[in-house]
């Protein structure tokens, strides 16, 4: 038995493409899409065989180390467990269970093993808890929360049936989609153009997804919700009848009386768009036969994301648009996970940070305030936390911190890090706890068909054997659960208790799961789904367009959909109020926002050669205009300064970008000692997070803000 080839989906990013993975004898000679994949029909992108060079590279840690010095060592996992569980219990005893924090990043979320995440934080019973989603998502689903009474009923948008998208701050071109899964987002996007529909694009850059679209809205940073109340106002005052939808609708009248007085021409300057356009794109949006906005990273990334997620979703609901095919809508997965969770509650404001400033949300904390939860006032005075778990996850590059995390970490009594390699974050642990690699994994994505465009099923073979004395994720944090929680007689018990949790591995979970889930054979009989049936089939099982399901699902305690929660129309009301020219006029004079490259994920794909050959993509993209006027030239090293810190890189010059605005992606600055990256160390480009503040987050959530920070760019002076 040489050569096989074995169907999973690539788990990089949220549009989990199905692919083809042929090896020779444990080894990778081909990645492929796969045809016959319900969701992604073949598509792939380049990232797709980084999964096989990831899996072979020599920096790729396959045994836990311990800090000894300077370096680390290599040591056997239980004696890392039994070191861990020693330490960390010890810390929790002496200054109580928020000592530990925990930081849960982005791959986590790729993975069934993110439950035994979820089991470690219970574990550790600690409020300190910190995750990518609150420089990501929050605002999505705070706006989610008040709007349709839960989190996790974020909205999706029906693209494959809509007749008009109106996308604003994403880039499904490059990304292929979040919080709506769309593998070949270009595919889909340019057949909406086919069968008739427009795309319209609202980004301060022309993006690879502007290009495809029918139209490009060169919008000024953080200016969507004016834009957004501009049409609002066109929308109500063509029409002043209550709209139509598949709940009881309250706060019509106070939206009404909210958007009367925000004129087009009101809007327009705050906007950066003229009012004959917002006027367009308003009746455009009513008049299509179907239509949805859909709205990401560009505008959670500002302080006003959650106000602007809650004025896209209203859009959406007061042109018919919510609910319906073509529309924002929900998708019954094979594991319901939203509709289990959504009566959970949110969470908020349960407790604080230290200091007051950020209340709780999904019972955690915004991870802008990490850093100082750890350095307190200063080393005679430091922080409440003592010791931090990091799992998948690297704050260090993806988080605003001043540069603060980096001393931050340093100065922590003991920090473990379950990741497979020494990142700028995993370079400060006293232990480091790699699992295996992504294509030695077996498992059921539960997650991702929650936002998928169609209802669907693949289960995840697994390509590669793992080697002995390997774990998994789920491993690794079932035995730190088991080694945090306070178990009597643990010399006794921890075995027999490590036998039990063996057992309940997430794939068991997950047939639990869709056996009784909306398309399980308890539900649906004979027919119906259960884990085996979608394992024998490569390609995944397609389970049909999305349908209405709102009535069934919305957790309002009225169970009414809410137009206008109260806390949105002040905060809407203190915005059209505020001065917004104080920044100008000062040192700072061109707004920073960010920008992903297909051959990037976040911060952890630049080790793989293929990811990062040909130019150099940590550059600050500046118009021609911007350029001349600081007599720059494309290529030329530029000093990026902000109020809290500066960045060295070349600039890009390009008339793609507005006037007035910068771009720069995150996820560089591979340049620090010790980082086990060592082809990213030959172009390491440099921390954009080192100019955000913060300080500077989303009114509501706390997210990060970083998509308006104010710069200037000068020329590198000679040393
Ligand atoms: N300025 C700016 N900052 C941003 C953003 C931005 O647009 N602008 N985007 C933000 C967004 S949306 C996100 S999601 C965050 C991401 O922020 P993070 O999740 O903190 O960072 P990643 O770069 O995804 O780092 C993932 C880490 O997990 C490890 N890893 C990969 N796979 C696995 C696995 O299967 N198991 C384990 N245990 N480890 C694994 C990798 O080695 C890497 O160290 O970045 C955010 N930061
Ligand atoms: N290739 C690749 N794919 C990825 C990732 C990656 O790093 N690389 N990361 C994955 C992750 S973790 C996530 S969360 C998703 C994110 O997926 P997307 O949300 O599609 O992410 P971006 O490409 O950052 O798109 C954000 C867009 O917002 C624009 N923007 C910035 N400020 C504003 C503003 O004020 N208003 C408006 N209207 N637009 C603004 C930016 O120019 C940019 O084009 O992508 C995922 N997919
Ligand atoms: S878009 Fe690329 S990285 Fe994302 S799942 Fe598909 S192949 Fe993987
Ligand atoms: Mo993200």
């Amino acid at each position: 038995m040489s050569t096989r080839t074995v169907a999973r989906q690539c788990t990089l990013c949220e549009a989990h493409c199905g692919i083809l993975v042929s090896v020779d004898n444990d080894k990778v000679t081909r990645i492929e899409g796969n045809p016959d994949d319900v969701l992604s029909h073949g598509y792939i992108c380049p990232k797709a065989t980084a999964l096989a060079d990831l899996h072979s590279d020599p920096d790729r840690l396959r045994r836990p180390l311990r800090r000894v010095g300077d370096g680390f060592e290599e040591i056997g996992w239980d004696e890392a467990f039994a070191l861990i569980g020693e330490r960390l219990r010890a810390i929790q005893r002496r200054h109580g269970r928020d000592a530990v924090a925990m930081y849960l990043g982005n791959p986590a979320a790729h993975s069934s093993s993110v439950i035994y995440g979820i089991a470690l934080r219970v574990a550790l019973l600690t409020k300190q808890f910190y995750s990518a989603s609150s420089i990501d998502q929050f605002p999505q689903e705070f706006a989610a929360w008040k709007m349709y009474g839960s989190n996790v009923l974020m909205p999706i948008a029906d693209v494959d049936r809509t007749d008009r998208l109106l996308i604003l701050g994403a880039n499904p071109a490059v990304s292929n989609g979040s919080v709506t899964t769309m593998p070949d987002a270009r595919g889909r996007i340019r057949a909406i153009r086919r069968r008739g529909g427009t795309v319209v694009v609202v980004d301060p850059r022309r993006t690879e997804t502007a290009r495809i679209a029918d139209e490009h809205v060169a919008i000024r940073p953080g200016g969507d919700p004016f834009l957004l109340l501009g049409m609002l106002h066109t929308i109500v005052t063509d029409d002043r009848t209550p709209p139509q939808a598949t709940v009881p609708v309250s706060g019509w009248q106070e939206l009404v009386d909210l958007v009367t007085p925000c004129t087009p021409e009101d809007m327009a300057p705050r906007a950066g768009v003229d009012p004959d356009t917002i006027r367009r794109l308003a009746r455009d949006h009513t008049a299509a036969r179907s239509a949805v906005a859909y709205a990401r990273i560009g505008v959670c990334h500002q302080v006003t994301g959650t106000l602007t997620h809650w004025l896209v979703n209203t859009l959406n609901a007061v042109t018919g648009n919510l609910d319906r095919p073509g529309g924002q809508m929900y998708a019954t997965p094979p594991i319901d996970a939203a509709r289990l969770v959504r009566l959970l509650g949110s969470g908020y404001g349960r407790w604080t940070n230290r200091r007051g400033e950020h209340k709780s949300f999904r019972t955690e904390l915004p991870v802008v305030g990490l850093a100082d939860e750890i350095l307190g006032d200063g080393p005679g005075s430091p922080g409440p936390v003592r010791a931090l778990v990091t799992y998948a996850g690297n704050p260090v590059l993806s988080t605003p911190q001043g540069g603060r995390l980096d001393e931050a970490l340093e100065s922590l009594d003991f920090f473990v890090a379950v990741d497979m390699y020494l990142t700028e974050t995993s370079r400060h642990a006293d232990v480091v706890l790699p699992p295996i690699s992504h294509l030695e994994r077996e498992e059921f994505d539960f997650l991702f068909p929650v936002f998928s465009v169609r209802n669907n099923a693949r289960f995840n073979d697994r390509v590669i054997e793992p080697q002995p004395d390997s774990l998994e994720d789920w491993q690794i944090l079932a035995r730190l659960a088991l080694e945090v929680v306070p178990v009597p007689f643990r010399s006794l018990l921890t075995r027999p208790l490590r036998s039990v949790i063996d057992r309940i591995s997430p794939l068991r979970l997950g047939a639990l799961g869709v056996l009784t889930g909306p398309h399980g054979v308890l539900r649906r009989g004979r027919k119906g789904l259960t884990l085996n049936k979608i394992r024998r089939t490569p390609g995944g099982v397609d389970l049909g367009p999305l349908q209405p399901r709102l009535r069934s699902l919305i957790a309002t305690s009225d169970r009414r959909l809410h137009l206008a929660p109260d806390e949105f129309v002040t905060e809407a009301h203190r915005l059209l109020g505020a001065d917004e020219t104080v920044s100008e006029g000062t040192e700072f004079d061109l707004r920073l926002i960010g920008r992903r490259h297909l051959r990037s994920n976040n911060s952890w794909l630049h080790n793989v050669p293929t990811m990062v050959k040909g130019r150099d993509r940590c550059t600050v993209l500046m118009h021609p205009d911007d350029a001349a006027a600081r007599t720059l030239v494309d290529g030329q090293p530029v000093t990026v300064t902000s109020r809290v810190g500066h960045i060295e890189v070349p600039v890009e010059v390009s008339d793609e970008i507005r006037v007035g605005t910068v771009a720069i992606p995150h996820g560089w600055g591979h340049d620090e000692k010790g980082v086990g990256w060592s082809t990213a160390a030959a172009h390491p480009g440099a921390n954009v997070n080192l100019l955000h503040d913060p300080k500077v987050t989303d009114t509501f959530t706390g997210n990060a803000a970083v998509n308006a920070t104010m710069v200037n760019v000068t020329a590198v002076t000679a040393p």
